[in-house]
């Protein structure tokens, strides 16, 4: 338990067990900054059909330089591998499950049938330790979306069992272009004395560390690109327990598309912030103007820092764009 949570006779073994600390015991590999999250995951064709392999596993994960969490990691990663398809693919995903507990795999937003849909005890039966399951759909939308554990939710998603998933139009005058596309992925992390535990919006659970795509900065990427052109960032709301005013520098933004769906022309709106909730996308597109260090950032002070500390300016759930002219 992490020192200060709130616990008394009353709170139930299980729910004890969600909020414990990933035993290091179960750690299969250990990685470095050197290894990304979110790497694109090339499917092969079986019959026309895009297949995707997909093991969860225990890994240490290093978020800093010298900082290393404690994760639930799908094919080695965090986020998990980025499944990148066009609408109308037929898809297949097969999960084998290598953590110490059962688990499902959630496709957020998407119209599937709902034995695919994920969640444990209402649609299929959790996939057990060494187990596995085949998810298998025909994605009809488009847009940003992601996918997740669905269960033990409050654990494995905290613990970081989620990714992206990018869907192109079957019409590629639908997709909204932009000379840049980056997809920022959120994540809050509670580590004390070594230990990862899952964070949670409670007390004692709350997290310490903040992430985007896996790393906190200044271990975050820097985006470069030259004054006049656009950037499309894709937030999505991968995290378990806030919502982050994503923020960025340097002038408004375009909001183009919301939870995967454009928004029309005529009803698009200028803003600066967008509030990101657990589970939302936002799609905006922002132009460089000015040649410089412009910052992407979550306006919640707290969560620009590393354990409570600054370095470099900041910390957590910040991006730099450098501008060239
Ligand atoms: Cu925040």
């Amino acid at each position: 338990m992490p020192p200060g949570m709130i616990m008394d006779r009353d709170t139930p073994a299980a729910a004890m067990l969600d909020m414990a600390a990933v035993h290091p015991r179960e750690i299969s590999a250990s990685y470095g900054l050197e290894v990304r999250g979110d790497r694109r995951l090339e499917p092969r064709i079986e019959g026309g059909v895009k297949v995707f392999d997909l093991e969860t596993s225990v890994i240490r994960w290093a978020i800093l330089p010298d900082v290393r969490v404690d994760a639930y990691a799908i094919n080695g990663q965090v986020p998990g591998p980025r499944l990148h398809i066009r609408q109308g693919d037929r898809v297949r995903i097969n999960v084998t499950n290598r953590l110490p507990e059962s688990t499902t795999i959630h496709w957020h937003g998407l119209i599937l049938p709902n034995e695919m849909d994920g969640p444990a005890e209402i649609t299929q039966e959790p996939i057990p330790p060494g187990g596995s399951y085949r998810y298998e759909f025909t994605a009809g939308q488009s847009g940003t979306y992601f996918y997740h554990s669905h269960d033990h939710v409050d654990r494995q998603q905290a613990l970081g069992l989620y990714g992206a998933l990018i869907i192109d139009p079957a019409a590629p005058q639908d997709e909204i272009t932009a000379d840049h596309d980056y997809v920022i992925q959120l994540q809050e992390w509670l580590m004390r004395e070594g230990l990862t535990f899952p964070a949670m919006p409670m007390d004692g659970g709350q997290p310490n560390y903040f992430t985007i795509n896996g790393r906190a900065y200044p271990s975050t990427d820097t985006i470069r690109m030259k004054v006049g052109e656009t950037l499309k960032v894709r937030f999505i709301g991968t995290n378990n327990g806030f919502i982050h005013p994503m923020h960025i520098h340097g002038g408004p933004f375009e909001v183009v598309a919301r939870d995967g769906e454009n928004i029309p022309e005529s009803a698009r709106f200028l803003a600066d912030t967008v509030n990101v909730g657990p589970g939302q996308r936002y799609d905006v597109v922002w132009q460089a103007r000015r040649p410089g260090k412009w910052l992407i950032h979550c306006h919640i002070g707290h969560h620009t820092t590393n354990n409570n500390v600054e370095e470099k300016g900041g910390g957590g759930l910040m991006v730099v764009i450098d501008v060239q002219s």
